[in-house]
């Protein structure tokens, strides 16, 4: 198996853990997003929004990374990283989506280098506008998990789901560009947990071959 990424990309993140989690091997393949490497002609041949992660295997080449993660739950369903319950299932996959659709592609480097280059924002404007998406959603998160009973350990219940493993790159990310967090206890909190298991730690991006 090989996987496409880049150290600092959220969205491989979720599937190294993913990876990790399952005790599977693969080889990494490194893109370099600033480089533009995921532009270059061999890579748009694999994944034609030029897009990482890219996850190759006997079977094909898959891309997005909730697909790939959901791919691997379905070869290799230990540990489970969707609940059985099909309404449990659906409440993950809301946090996961509201994470991966709603939050992550506001703020995705095309995304700001075109605020910056073709549409001439400042420096200033850029953060403001990272900020103004990463507040909004991890409110939403916050308030929702806060208050709902089937939030535990984790943000469903006491395993580890989909969700957790889009809620700690994100706020890898939200650290990343200096963002406070105190006003989301609950998602810090929920990190904080995740972030002592192995296969977190492992995934991390300054584990990663490619780490600047
Ligand atoms: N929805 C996609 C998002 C993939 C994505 O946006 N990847 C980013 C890195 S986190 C990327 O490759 N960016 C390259 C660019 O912006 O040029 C997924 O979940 O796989």
């Amino acid at each position: 198996m090989k996987l496409y990424g880049y150290f600092r990309s959220s969205a491989a993140y979720r599937v190294r853990i993913a990876l990790a989690l399952k005790g599977l091997a693969y080889e990494y393949v490194p893109v370099h997003l600033v480089k533009g490497e995921q532009r270059s002609e061999s890579y748009r041949a694999l994944n034609a929004q030029q897009l990482v992660p890219t996850l190759g295997d006997e079977r094909g080449t898959f891309t997005q990374s909730l697909a790939i993660i959901e791919y691997l739950d379905e070869r290799h369903p230990e540990p489970p990283l969707l609940p059985k319950a099909p309404e449990a299932r659906a409440r993950v996959r809301a946090i996961a989506l509201a994470i991966a659709c709603d939050i992550h592609p506001l703020n995705n480097t095309r995304v700001l280098q075109y605020l910056t280059g073709t549409l001439g924002a400042s420096e200033d404007a850029k953060n403001a506008w990272y900020r103004h998406w990463i507040d909004l959603g991890l409110a939403a998160l916050e308030a929702g998990l806060a208050s709902d009973m089937a939030t535990g350990v984790f943000c469903h219940g006491d395993r580890v789901t989909l969700a957790d493993l889009c809620l700690v790159p994100q706020l890898a990310n939200a650290r990343r560009y200096k963002i406070p967090l105190e006003a989301y206890p609950t998602l810090t909190r929920i990190d904080a947990e995740c972030r002592k298991l192995e296969a977190f730690a492992a995934a991390a991006p300054e584990r990663q071959p490619d780490a600047a």
